[in-house]
């Protein structure tokens, strides 16, 4: 088992120390942050920290220096973003400053994207994304967005607060196969199951594979509202959208 001792950024040891209460928390971080590679825990300290021009530039010099776009998303990115979460839970910090973390981590994603979403295969299906009514987060629909055009999805992105209707006129519109929707909050979760109920009332269920994601999301959740699919992180959701493609292909046979 790592201890914090094995992580090397000093700031990130620190705020472990600091902000994190949870002994399981405090194991898993550890373990996470031990586990990198020290330009990456930079790039998570950065994150942290809210400083958008230095995620901006570290992400640069980390691409430049031949890191992989996918370790940087996942240990840089994601990870600093894991201790963020915790400490606005924990009221450390507030909306403002959340803000600014968020910023930072789309400073870098805007130079990860362009390489996750470059695919150079055929495209494989039509998947339509949205945030549920009432939910504002994007950045892990966007993340699941990069990596399924990354994998020759053609994916049509309607952004935030979603309704029904505007799921429904885009599945329609695009003649899409699997949609997917994300819910950060326990508050918006419920209004997947009304979008669901929405496709049913259409008589437009059968029609469309339905896969949800989003951090308060379980797969018993996704099962009790009859969503075909859970993903709990964006290469779940390609993996899902991939099945769901490959079914289509067979059922059309
Ligand atoms: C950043 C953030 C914000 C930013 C959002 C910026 C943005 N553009 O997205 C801002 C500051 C705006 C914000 C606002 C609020 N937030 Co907020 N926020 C967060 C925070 C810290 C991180 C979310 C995030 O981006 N995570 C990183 C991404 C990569 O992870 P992810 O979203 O889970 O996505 C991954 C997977 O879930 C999956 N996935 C996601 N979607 C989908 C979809 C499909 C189909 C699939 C298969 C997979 C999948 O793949 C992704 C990539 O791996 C979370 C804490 C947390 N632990 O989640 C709180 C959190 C979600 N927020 C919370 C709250 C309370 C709020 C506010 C109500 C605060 C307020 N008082 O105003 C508002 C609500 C605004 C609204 N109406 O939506 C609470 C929710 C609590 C609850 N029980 O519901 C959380 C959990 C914080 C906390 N612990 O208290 N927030």
């Amino acid at each position: 088992m790592a201890e914090l001792a094995d992580i090397e950024n000093e700031f990130i040891r620190d705020e472990i120390e600091e902000f994190l209460e949870r002994p399981d928390e405090i194991a898993r971080t550890i373990e996470t942050f031990a586990n990198t590679a020290p330009e990456m825990q930079t790039i998570a300290a950065a994150l942290i920290d809210g400083d958008n021009d230095a995620v901006d530039e570290l992400t640069k010099e980390a691409l430049g220096s031949g890191t992989e776009a996918l370790e940087i998303m996942d240990d840089g990115l994601i990870s600093g973003m894991g201790v963020v979460g915790i400490k606005f839970r924990e009221n450390f910090i507030f909306v403002p400053e959340v803000l600014a973390c968020a910023r930072a981590m789309k400073a870098g994603m805007a130079y990860i994207e362009p390489i996750l979403s470059a695919s150079g295969v055929d495209p494989i299906g039509t998947v339509i994304m949205g945030t549920v009514k009432g939910d504002l987060h994007d950045i892990g629909k966007n993340l699941c967005i990069m990596m399924l055009r990354g994998a020759g999805f053609v994916v049509h992105d309607l952004g935030v607060d979603t309704s029904d209707d505007e799921f429904i006129e885009a599945v329609e519109e695009h003649d899409a196969k699997v949609l997917g929707m994300s819910a950060l909050l326990t508050t918006t979760m419920p209004n997947m199951g009304k979008t669901i109920e929405a496709f049913i009332d259409e008589d437009l269920r059968e029609d469309v594979k339905i896969m949800v994601g989003g951090a308060p999301v379980t797969q018993e959740f996704a099962d009790d509202m009859g969503a075909d699919g859970y993903g709990k992180d964006a290469l779940a959701c390609v993996e899902l959208a991939k099945k769901f493609a490959e079914e289509e292909d067979e059922e059309e046979f």
